[in-house]
């Protein structure tokens, strides 16, 4: 396969090729793409070194797959050419997951339904990524109402100059501020910009991307989202109510035979998902699984993963994978 990394300088770009590097990802060529300015560098891939090309060069190489993660501007623009030269873009952005023509995929529950025809992608968000591949075995069984979630979330997620922010305040240097404070020993209750409703783009996006990924409008979510001064990956408390009821244990055993997830559940060995831990693995981890006493057929649970990886790099090289395996390349 001739793969096309667009956006392999950035954080994400970057996990994209150690996640094709060490999954075995049958690359036969790599087309690492980037802005103006990174064109010509060179980056490592399995050994051998490639030069970063342009955007158009990169069109005109009529690579399988494209991998995109370069924002949504860029890929509004750049994904339909790609497209018209017969490469599959899978695409990172929010440019178009709500787009009623494109599928919205986290392999593990919805890969199914691509077809040759699919030539845009959509890899949803993070947040939403690690929340719905615990929620999809649950609503199968026991159809979800509604969904109450509050994010903790990675300073990954923002980029690389967050990062910095957060390092600068650590070690006590003043630079440019990336959020509108300081997220070192704070909580901001605001990731990405705010929408006319009072939400964010952030939980609007699990609100309506959840619905997409389940075929289910009926399912109502709320969501609070707050950036916290963590790398390695993002939380969420999940409070899920069902229409049926449910055994405590019966959960637990879902989600142990789901895909992709590890269940970390044993509050004898104080054994639950934390981001440290979390941190360069391709799982999603969900532990503190218990019922919600205050109300009937109400769930709660604490759901953690490396948002570079499952919520972004790692799920857009599965859709890849599934892509290659049901021969829609
Ligand atoms: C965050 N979830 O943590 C965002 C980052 O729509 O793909 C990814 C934004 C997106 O801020």
């Amino acid at each position: 396969m001739r793969i096309a990394v667009v956006g392999a300088t950035g954080m994400v770009g970057e996990i994209m090729l150690k996640v094709l590097a060490e999954r075995n990802f049958p690359v036969t060529e790599l087309i690492p793409v980037a802005s103006e300015k990174s064109i010509g560098k060179e980056i490592e891939f399995n050994g051998k070194k490639y030069k970063v090309v342009g955007l158009q060069t990169a069109v005109d190489s009529k690579a399988d797959i494209a991998l995109f993660s370069a924002g949504g501007e860029t890929s509004l623009e750049w994904a339909p050419k790609f497209a018209a030269a017969g490469t599959t873009v899978i695409d990172n952005s929010s440019a178009w997951r709500m787009d009623p023509t494109k599928k919205l995929v986290v392999p593990e529950i919805n890969a199914g339904e691509l077809t040759a025809a699919d030539k845009i992608i959509a890899n949803p968000n993070c947040s939403t990524i690690q929340m719905v591949l615990a929620l999809a075995p649950l609503h199968k069984k026991y159809t979800i109402k509604r969904v109450i979630v509050s994010t903790y979330q990675s300073i990954t997620g923002t980029g690389v100059k967050a990062v910095q922010q957060f390092e600068n305040e650590c070690a006590g240097i003043e630079g440019d501020m990336v959020y509108k404070y300081k997220i070192n020993r704070n909580c901001i209750p605001q990731c990405d910009s705010f929408e006319a409703n009072g939400y964010t783009k952030e939980e609007m996006k699990l609100v309506n991307e959840t619905k997409k990924i389940l075929s289910d409008n009926s399912i109502k979510v709320t969501a609070t989202a707050v950036r916290v001064p963590v790398v390695g990956g993002h939380s969420e408390a999940v409070n899920v109510e069902f229409a049926h009821d449910f055994d405590v244990s019966e959960v637990r055993n879902i989600l142990h035979h789901t895909d992709g997830i590890t269940v970390q559940d044993n509050l004898d060995t104080y054994t639950y998902p934390m981001p440290r831990y979390a941190e360069g693995k391709n799982d999603v981890f969900v532990g503190r699984i218990r019922r919600d006493e205050s109300q009937q057929n109400t769930l709660n649970m604490w759901i953690v993963a490396d948002n570079l990886r499952k919520g972004a790099a790692t799920n857009t090289i599965q859709i890849a994978e599934y892509l290659i395996e049901a021969k829609l390349v």
